[in-house]
């Protein structure tokens, strides 16, 4: 199969009590265990099972028409989902420093607004999609929202931190709670992990 499902670097009540182990659990292995199913489907034999998932995420408008909506949502899902594994951990929370922590600062008025214009952009979103923080024109930090599994990549900028707002990532503990979930969200934050990936952005 060209694509799996990472695995995670912590178990699945890691992230408890913030984000419950069984939701963890079905969001994991079965959510993003059908993008990737349906991802492998939709390209098997075909030249774009050897694309990265970045590339798909990207470029699925580029493909032939009768794989495109496949792509477009099974492939987004893939990377949509195995960003957002990296992007939170045990022992999360806090707020970003270093290269990031400064340009947060510096373009986004500090730490507290950019947490505001998430929750405002997660909550915002009508029905099924992410809350980003992206690098867009001149690597400048933006926050935005995509609908369903649409990338940043697609528009042109590129995800740093992304916030699954689909019922499935909080409908079990928080039901149609969507402001308790992202207040919650943010203690599992890595912000390590995100800030490394900024650095890498940046210096690309
Ligand atoms: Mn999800």
């Amino acid at each position: 199969m060209s694509f799996n499902v990472p695995d995670l670097r912590y178990p699945y009540d890691a992230l408890e009590p913030h984000i419950d182990a069984q939701t963890m659990a079905i969001h994991h292995g079965k959510h993003h265990g059908a993008y990737v199913a349906n991802l492998n489907k939709a390209v098997e034999g075909t030249e774009y099972a050897s694309w990265a998932a970045e590339a798909l995420a990207r470029d699925w408008a580029k493909l032939p028409e009768g794989m495109r909506a496949a792509v477009r949502n099974n492939g987004g899902g893939h990377y949509n989902h195995a960003l957002l594994w990296e992007s939170i951990g045990p022992g999360g929370g806090g707020r970003p420093s270093g290269s990031l922590g400064a340009a947060v600062d510096r373009e986004l008025g500090g730490f507290d607004a950019l947490k505001a214009e998430l929750v405002k952009a997660g909550l915002g979103r009508f029905g099924s999609g992410w809350a980003w923080l992206s690098l867009g024109p001149g690597k400048k930090l933006l926050v935005e929202s995509t609908a369903n599994q649409d990338s940043p990549l697609a528009e042109g900028r590129s995800p740093v931190l992304g916030i699954d707002v689909w019922e499935h990532a909080y409908y079990l503990k928080y039901q149609n709670r969507r402001a308790d979930y992202l207040e919650a969200f943010f203690k599992v934050i890595d912000w390590k992990a995100v800030g490394e990936r900024y650095a890498a952005l940046m210096e690309a």
